[in-house]
C-alpha cells in the first residue's frame, strides 16, 4: 500500500485527541493504514507578515504538520480569494464575490508555501491528496518543483456552470490548476458535467468518457465520488443518544410538541431566512399546526471575519424573531434558534426525537446533515427528511421529500406533508434511503477514491500522441 499525503486547508489538532467528524475521521483512518503526513494551516495567525514554520507532531504512523499563517496570507487567501470569491462563486452568488488581484497573489502564495514545505517530505510512491477550493493550484506548484507522483483532488463544494464559472476573471488560472492533477473528484455527476463544458468552452480540453479527461495535451481522470457518512457508526451513536441528558431536557422542553430539525453552519448558501419563510407560511396555511409544532435551528456562527457574514446572521437572526413575534402566543415559540455548536451524540439524538430534518440549502455540494438525519432515524418510527433540489445529497436521497428551496410555498406544503405522512410511506422513503446511505458510507467514498490515484500500468496518465 502506498504512503498517503494529506494536504487540507484545516488539520484537526492532534494534541487534542482523536477528531471528531465524518471527513477528519476518515482521513486519519485512511493515513493510519497506510502511514503518511497530514499537512494544513494550523487554524491560527503567526501575528506577524511571514507565516511561521511546519510544526510537526507524530501520533502512530502519521505526521502532522501544521503552520500559523500570517495576517496577510488570511486576509488575501483565506479570508479574500477562498472566502470571498471561490466560496460565494461556487455556490452561485455572484453578487457576494470581491474580486481583488492582490487576494488572488496571496492565494497563489499560499499554495506555493505549503508546496515548498511538503517537497521535501514526499518520497517516490507516495499519494498526494489534495481537498477543496482553498489549494487548488497545488498540484501545479508541486510539478514546478519537480514532483512526479500521483497527486489527487476532490472538490467538497460544487462546480458552478461555465458562465457562472466564467465570471471569475482569472478563470483560466484556476482550471489549468485542476487539469495538473491526475484525478479530479467531484461530489456530483452535474459538478463533473460542468467542469468538463468548462474545459471544452475554453477550448482546453474536454470529456474522453469513461472517467477520463483532456486537458492540455494531458490525460487525468475526472468523476463523482460522492462522499458519505460513517452510517453504522451514526445510527448506533444515535440509539444511545435519546439517553443522553441534553436531548432528555430538550424533549421535555418541548412538551409533547413535533420537533422539525434544522443544523447548518450559519452561511448563506444554507438557505436559513428562506426556511424560516418557508416555516412560517406552513403555519399560515396551517393554523391547526400553531402550538403544535416548533422549528428548532441551532446554526454556530462560521466566517464572522468574512465580508457578507455579519449582515447575513443579522438577518437570520431577524428573520427568527420576526416569525416569533408575529406567531408566537405566551406559551409557545415557533423557532428556537440558537448560535451554538453541540456535540455530536447530542446532535444524533436530537436528530431522532425530530419528526422532520429542514434541510434546505440554496446550493451545497453534498450536505452531510441529510445523510446523518437519515442514519440517526428510529427504522420502526422514522421521522421525514425534506431536502433541496440543490444539495448534492438530493442526487442519493431521491426518496427524501425534495424541494425547491428558493420556493417559499413549495417549503411550506413538504412540512405539512412530512408531519401528515403515514407511517408506512415514512418506513419505504427511510428504508430506501438507508440503503443508498450504506452503499456508500465514507469509508467506501475514500477507499473509491485512492483506488482511481494508485497507479495502474493501463491508466498511468501520459501525454496524449494523437
Ligand atoms: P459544510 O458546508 O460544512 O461542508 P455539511 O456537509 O452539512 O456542510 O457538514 C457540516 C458538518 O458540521 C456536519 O457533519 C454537521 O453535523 C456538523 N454541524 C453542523 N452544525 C452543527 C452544530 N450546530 N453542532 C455540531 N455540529 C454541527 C462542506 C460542503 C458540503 C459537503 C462537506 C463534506 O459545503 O457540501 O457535504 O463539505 O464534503
Amino acid at each position: 500500500m502506498s504512503r498517503l499525503i494529506v494536504v487540507s486547508n484545516r488539520v484537526p489538532d492532534p494534541t487534542r485527541g482523536p477528531p471528531a467528524g465524518g471527513l477528519a475521521v476518515a482521513l486519519n483512518s485512511a493515513l493510519k493504514k497506510a502511514g503518511g503526513v497530514w499537512i494544513g494551516w494550523s487554524g491560527k495567525s503567526s501575528g506577524s507578515d511571514e507565516p511561521g514554520p511546519l510544526k510537526f507532531v507524530e501520533r502512530g504512523e502519521i505526521t502532522f504538520g501544521l503552520a500559523d499563517l500570517s495576517r496577510r496570507d488570511l486576509s488575501e487567501y483565506y479570508k479574500g480569494f477562498a472566502n470571498s470569491v471561490l466560496w460565494p462563486l461556487c455556490h452561485y452568488r455572484l453578487d457576494l464575490t470581491e474580486y481583488a488581484r492582490k487576494d488572488m497573489a496571496g492565494y497563489f502564495r499560499v499554495n506555493r508555501f505549503f508546496a515548498e514545505r511538503l517537497r521535501g517530505l514526499i518520497q517516490p510512491g507516495d499519494l498526494v491528496w489534495i481537498h477543496d477550493y482553498h489549494l487548488i493550484p497545488m498540484a501545479s506548484e508541486l510539478r514546478r518543483l519537480g514532483i512526479r507522483n500521483r497527486i489527487g483532488f476532490f472538490m467538497h463544494i460544487p462546480w458552478p456552470s461555465p458562465d457562472v464559472f466564467f465570471t471569475l476573471p482569472v478563470h483560466e488560472a484556476i482550471i489549468s490548476g485542476l487539469t495538473a492533477y491526475d484525478v479530479v473528484g467531484f461530489q456530483t455527476a452535474y459538478d463533473v458535467e460542468n467542469f468538463a463544458l468548462a474545459l471544452k468552452r475554453e477550448g482546453i480540453g474536454g470529456d474522453l468518457g469513461g472517467g477520463w479527461m483532456a486537458a492540455h495535451g494531458r490525460r487525468f481522470r475526472a468523476s463523482a465520488f460522492p462522499i458519505g457518512i460513517d452510517v453504522g457508526e451514526f445510527a448506533v451513536m444515535a440509539r444511545g443518544a435519546v439517553r443522553n441528558r441534553a436531548v432528555k431536557r430538550t424533549a421535555v422542553s418541548f412538551s409533547g410538541r413535533d420537533l422539525i430539525i434544522g443544523v447548518d453552519r450559519l452561511d448563506y448558501s444554507k438557505g436559513l431566512t428562506h426556511r424560516m419563510d418557508g416555516f412560517e407560511q406552513f403555519l399560515v396555511a396551517n393554523p391547526a399546526w400553531r402550538g403544535r409544532t416548533t422549528l428548532l435551528q441551532v446554526s454556530p456562527k462560521s466566517r464572522s471575519d468574512v465580508p457578507g457574514y455579519t449582515t447575513m446572521q443579522r438577518q437570520v437572526a431577524e428573520h427568527a424573531g420576526r416569525v416569533n413575534g408575529a406567531m408566537g402566543t405566551l406559551d409557545w415559540t415557533p423557532i428556537r434558534y440558537i448560535n451554538q455548536s453541540v456535540g455530536r451524540s447530542t446532535l444524533a439524538g436530537l436528530y431522532r426525537i425530530a419528526r422532520v430534518g429542514l434541510v434546505t440549502p440554496l446550493r451545497d455540494g453534498m450536505n452531510l446533515v441529510a445523510k446523518e438525519f437519515v442514519a440517526a432515524q428510529n427504522p420502526a418510527d422514522p421521522g421525514v427528511l425534506v431536502l433541496s433540489r440543490f444539495a448534492g445529497a438530493a442526487r442519493e436521497l431521491d426518496s427524501a421529500l425534495l424541494v425547491n428551496p428558493y420556493d417559499i410555498e413549495a417549503i411550506g406544503n413538504a412540512i405539512a406533508r412530512a408531519l401528515a405522512m403515514p407511517l408506512e410511506e415514512r418506513i419505504e422513503r427511510f428504508t430506501a434511503m438507508m440503503t443508498r446511505l450504506e452503499q456508500n458510507d465514507i469509508s467506501k467514498w475514500c477507499a473509491d477514491f485512492l483506488a482511481a490515484l494508485e497507479p495502474d500500468q493501463h491508466d498511468s496518465p501520459e501525454l496524449l500522441t494523437a
